[in-house]
């Protein structure tokens, strides 16, 4: 096996053990709203922000086992946040992942209830991870708290129904916000359970702020070559701003610099390099993974 190859194959292998541990914390059964959460967790993602966890904490020596629950509490968080996101006073989105949106199949009233009680069960499951010391659960839970609420998803959420962004300034904030914030709250739990140095805390920070501007780029770049739904007036994106050509610039200069900046991060950080692309072309994971 070449090391391509094996890499997909280490990348599905992590996904399949993150599939099958928040099917064991949060099964279907016991009534509506957990078949929701069950719905809104097993839907077919990506799993990119627990994938990003547990590379970063296996790079720092620490087995999937340690980190996995960490893992699955910022896939919680992601999930909740699409489950809000979808609802008809937010995006109105009848479809996610390709399947009906949480509150499509459940209702309103329970989508609402299953976001909230993922939002909560992720900090539960932080605060329990009972193997690591109470210093890096305590730190854990700032982290990813502080990703969800005035410095990002809730925040970032706000700015996009109430200001609308004509920057490019503004639209890299609002791409931050949804995307970066939650990012570098994943490689920073991979961080701390991995017993990071302060310098390499902050060049997985620098790693996920980049990449996170890289995947909202490339977003932008695939969105526009699909029909897009009907927002009423056109909504600013990086091709409306740059043109393509400097939107796919964009995506590159900052998948670019999302390396550099774990490269800067020293020794231990560097070999997540040749994880990126592969974390950004998510094709090749789920063909190895089925
Ligand atoms: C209280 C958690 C919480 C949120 C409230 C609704 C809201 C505020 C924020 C929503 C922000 C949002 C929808 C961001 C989109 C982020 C994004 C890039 C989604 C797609 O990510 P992928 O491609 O999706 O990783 P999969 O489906 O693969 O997991």
């Amino acid at each position: 096996m070449d090391a391509v190859a094996a890499r997909t194959a280490r990348v599905a292998a992590l996904k399949a053990q993150v599939d099958a541990r928040l099917d064991a914390l949060c099964p279907p059964s016991g009534g509506r709203l957990t078949a929701a959460m069950h719905y809104a967790l097993s839907t077919p993602g990506k799993r990119l922000r627990p994938l990003l966890l547990l590379l970063t904490a296996a790079q720092l020596g620490q087995s999937a086992e340690t980190a996995l629950d960490a893992a699955c509490a910022v896939e919680m968080v992601h999930a909740a946040s699409l489950v809000l996101d979808d609802l008809p006073c937010m995006d109105d989105a009848a479809v996610r992942r390709g399947q009906p949106s949480t509150h499509a199949r459940f209702g309103q009233d329970v989508a609402v209830l299953a976001g909230v009680a993922l939002l909560n069960q992720a900090y539960a499951l932080l605060a329990r991870a009972g193997h690591l010391p109470a210093e890096v659960r305590l730190a854990m839970v700032e982290a990813l708290s502080g990703a969800v609420g005035l410095e990002g998803l809730v925040a970032g959420q706000a700015l996009d129904l109430h200001e609308p962004v004509a920057s490019l300034a503004g639209l890299r904030e609002a791409h931050h916000r949804k995307t970066g914030v939650l990012f570098m709250a994943a490689v920073t739990l991979g961080g701390l359970i991995g017993g990071a140095s302060l310098t390499e805390l902050l060049a997985l920070e620098r790693f996920a702020a980049e990449l996170g501007l890289a995947f909202q780029a490339r977003d932008d770049v695939s969105d526009a070559g699909e029909v897009q739904p009907d927002y009423g007036a056109a909504r600013t994106t990086l091709i409306s701003l740059l043109g393509h050509e400097g939107a796919v610039q964009e995506a590159d200069g900052r998948l670019t610099s999302s390396k550099r900046a774990l490269v800067a991060g020293g020794p231990r950080l560097e070999p997540l390099c040749a994880y990126v692309d592969l974390l950004m072309g998510e094709r090749r994971v789920a063909e190895a993974a089925s």
